[in-house]
C-alpha cells in the first residue's frame, strides 16, 4: 500500500557555529514534524568546529534519540564546509537543509516537498526577511549577478530552507567553503540540467546566539569563491 506520508524518505540537516542556545529547540522542531513527514528520516547535526556548547549538546541529543547524528568539525571551517558535510553525511534520497538557528518554520518543509517531482531543487525564497535594510539591498545586487553569471533562477539563493534530490551531488566536487556553496551548488547542478523552482517562505528574527553571516570576512571570501566558479563555469 502507497504511503500517506509526503515522501518515503528524508534527510534533514542543520549547520552549526556556536548555536548552544539554539540547538535544542532545533532538534525538538525537527522531532516534532518529520514523524508526519517521512516513513524514514533522519536529523543530523554539523558542529563547525563551534567554540561553545554546541558539539557536548549535540553529542548527548545523538545518545538520547536514535535519528539524531553528529557531524563534527574539529575547527571552524565555515559555512560551506559544513553543507558539504551534511549532504555528505545524508543517506537518503531527498536532502532538506536549514539554518540551526530557527529563523525558518519547518512547517513549511511540505511547500517543497509538493514541487520536488518535477524538480531537482526546491528552494525557499524569503518572502519578508528579517534582516536590515542594507543587508536586504546587498543581497538584491547579489542575486542580480549571480542570476547574471552563471543564469540560475534565484532572488534568494542564500535562503537557507532548502529541499535536493541526493543523486544531483553525485560526481559534483564542491569547492567553496565559505558561504558561496550555495551558488555553487545551483550554478553546477544548472549546468547538468537540473530544474531549481523558487517557493516564498516566512522567516523570523534570530533570537538567540550571533549573527555571523554579514561579516566583511565572510563576504570577501564569498566574492573570492564567486570569481573562481565562474573562471571555471564560463564557457
Ligand atoms: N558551518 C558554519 N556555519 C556557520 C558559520 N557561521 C554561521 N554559521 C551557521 O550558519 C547559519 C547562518 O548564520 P547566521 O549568522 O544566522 O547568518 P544569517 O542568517 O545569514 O544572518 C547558522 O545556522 C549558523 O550556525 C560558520 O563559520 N560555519
Ligand atoms: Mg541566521
Amino acid at each position: 500500500m502507497a504511503s500517506a506520508k509526503p515522501i518515503e524518505e528524508l534527510s534533514l540537516f542543520y549547520p552549526m557555529f556556536n548555536e548552544e542556545e539554539n540547538i535544542e529547540e532545533a532538534v525538538a522542531r525537527a522531532r516534532a514534524v518529520l514523524p508526519d513527514l517521512a516513513d524514514r528520516y533522519e536529523i543530523i547535526l554539523v558542529n563547525d568546529g563551534s567554540r561553545d556548547r554546541t558539539g557536548e549538546l549535540g553529542d548527548r541529543l545523538a545518545a538520547q534519540y536514535s535519528e539524531v547524528r553528529m557531524v563534527h568539525h574539529p575547527v571552524n571551517r565555515g559555512y560551506g564546509a559544513a553543507l558539504k558535510s551534511g549532504i555528505g553525511a545524508a543517506r537518503y534520497g531527498w536532502i532538506f537543509y536549514t539554518d540551526g538557528d530557527n529563523q525558518f518554520d519547518l512547517a513549511e518543509i511540505p511547500l517543497l516537498l509538493a514541487l520536488r517531482h518535477e524538480h531537482e531543487i526546491v528552494t525557499g525564497y524569503r518572502v519578508d526577511r528579517s534582516d536590515p535594510a542594507h543587508r536586504k539591498l546587498n543581497a538584491w545586487a547579489f542575486n542580480f549577478l549571480v542570476r547574471i553569471l552563471f543564469q540560475v533562477p534565484c532572488r534568494d539563493v542564500d535562503c537557507a530552507f532548502k529541499l535536493y534530490r541526493a543523486d544531483i551531488f553525485k560526481g559534483m566536487t564542491l569547492k567553496s567553503e565559505g558561504a558561496l556553496i550555495d551558488v555553487e551548488i545551483f550554478a553546477r547542478a544548472k549546468k547538468r540540467g537540473a530544474r531549481i523552482v523558487e517557493i516564498g517562505v516566512h522567516h523570523y528574527p534570530r533570537r538567540f546566539g550571533q549573527q555571523t553571516g554579514a561579516k566583511l570576512s565572510v563576504i570577501l571570501r564569498a566574492f573570492r569563491e564567486l570569481f573562481r566558479l565562474w573562471g571555471e563555469l564560463k564557457g
